[in-house]
């Protein structure tokens, strides 16, 4: 590990570390090296404290009892909503909807705001470096509707190409559905603009934000999107709890998605009136541990400092780059000129599972595969690539044990 430059950015990696019960862990005799951040990221201890705090003293459902316990589970469960609306720099807590996580949070949309609002013939942008979350509802939604889905394409770098999304951009335009980072490729899309553009043609923007909330500071008013979602297990926090942003103007008008308890304002048998947002869109009973966890995971990124978070993951990134430039017979598939820290790459003559495998018996876990974004491995003319994906717990030393791991790779297929 290299403390000059990690101190360049005003982090003690070492000491971070430490907060991360899963990294102090060996993987087949090796300390774990854990390069798969894009697939989930390990959980900091403040994030495991939380939700165990949660089941010994203050289980109880939200929004139901009068009871003490109910009283301190609502408290926690709000509380991590207003952490979240602050991580995003959204306008009020009502714009927080809770869901499982990014792919639910783009069906919610899809099936809500998509279903009213689209009509035959309507059309609905997305890159072509779109994970399936960010694909398969919007299909589902034009082949019900009878809607037509235009796919912006990508150029070698892996960066869409602004003039052709401009020109999908017209009259029929309703939607745009877009990944601010691909987790496939590591390119950082210029959202802002591209959304500015969206909303010329008359359009509203959704940003896929799975790779990025994580990684870097988001503004959803800056942004000026019209929805944002993420993964809370992406981003230090519990699988199974996720968020949608949305517009306050937009959820009030939008119509509600699954029906049960706390959507309701009133029932009879006649007539049932909803409730208002957030919670028209949080039917049944809540992952209530799952957002006081992610709550606690944001407080946790955010005393680092996202800024901080985006600088060192940088640092990695381009030292993770040049690092496997030199490694014989690679080829990094996606060389963005704005790009986060995931390195995806082929080597010749070796199967990415391959790769994936050998890696693991060193104790170096990378993913390998498709990435659940088909279309984009395709455009390259690959089925697969290996991907190390950083997050900032991450040094310099498990860059050179990747190097040396591939070293081994190469050595067996030789
Ligand atoms: N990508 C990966 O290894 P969920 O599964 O709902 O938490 O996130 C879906 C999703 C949506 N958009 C993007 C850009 C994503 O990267 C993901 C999840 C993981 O790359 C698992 S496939």
């Amino acid at each position: 590990m290299s403390a000059r430059i990690e101190t360049a950015v005003g982090l003690d990696v070492g000491r971070i570390r430490e907060d991360f019960p899963a990294l102090r862990q060996t993987v087949h005799g090796h300390p774990l090296v854990y390069l798969d951040n894009a697939a989930t990221s390990q959980k900091p201890r403040a994030v495991l404290d939380a939700i165990m705090r949660f089941y010994e003293r203050d289980c109880a459902n939200v929004h139901r009892g009068v009871h003490q316990l109910s009283e301190r589970s609502t408290a926690a469960y709000e509380g991590a909503r207003e952490t979240v609306r602050q991580f995003l720099n959204a306008a009020a807590p009502a714009e927080i909807v809770y869901t499982r996580g990014a792919t639910e949070s783009i069906n919610l949309v899809a099936q809500t705001y998509g279903r009213a609002n689209l009509r035959a013939g309507d059309e609905i942008v997305v890159s072509g470096l779109e994970h399936h979350s960010n694909i398969v509802p919007w299909q589902m939604l034009a082949a019900e509707k009878g809607a037509i889905l235009r796919v912006a394409p990508i150029d070698d770098r892996g960066e869409i190409v602004p003039e052709e999304y401009r020109k999908m951009l017209g009259p029929r335009t309703r939607i745009v559905a877009l990944a601010q980072v691909s987790n496939a490729l590591g390119t950082i899309n210029p959202v802002r603009e591209m959304i500015a553009q969206a909303h010329a043609a008359g359009a509203v923007a959704l940003i896929d934000g799975a790779q990025a909330a994580p990684h870097m500071p988001v503004d959803v008013q800056d942004l000026d999107c019209d929805f944002y979602a993420f993964s809370g297990h992406k981003a230090f926090g519990p699988t199974g709890i996720g968020v949608l942003f949305g517009k306050a103007s937009l959820l009030d008008a939008m119509p509600p998605w699954q029906g049960g308890g706390d959507m309701i304002r009133s029932v009879t048998f006649e007539k049932t009136t909803f409730n208002d947002p957030p919670y028209k869109f949080e039917a049944g009973t809540p992952h209530i541990a799952g957002a006081i966890g992610l709550g606690a995971a944001i407080d946790y990124v955010t005393t680092i400092g996202l800024d901080r978070v985006a600088a060192w993951e940088h640092e990695l990134l381009v030292y993770g780059t040049e690092a496997l430039e030199r490694v014989p017979g690679l080829r990094l598939i996606g060389t963005a000129r704005r790009k986060a820290a995931v390195l995806s790459f082929v080597l010749e003559g070796v199967h990415p599972h391959d790769i994936a495998t050998i890696l693991d018996g060193q104790g170096i876990a990378i993913r390998a595969g498709h990435h659940c974004a088909q279309p984009i491995m395709e455009r390259f003319g690959l089925t697969a690539t290996s991907r190390a994906s950083l997050a900032f717990y991450n040094t310099y030393r498990e860059i050179d044990a990747l190097v040396e791991g591939l070293g081994k790779v190469r050595e067996i297929f030789e």
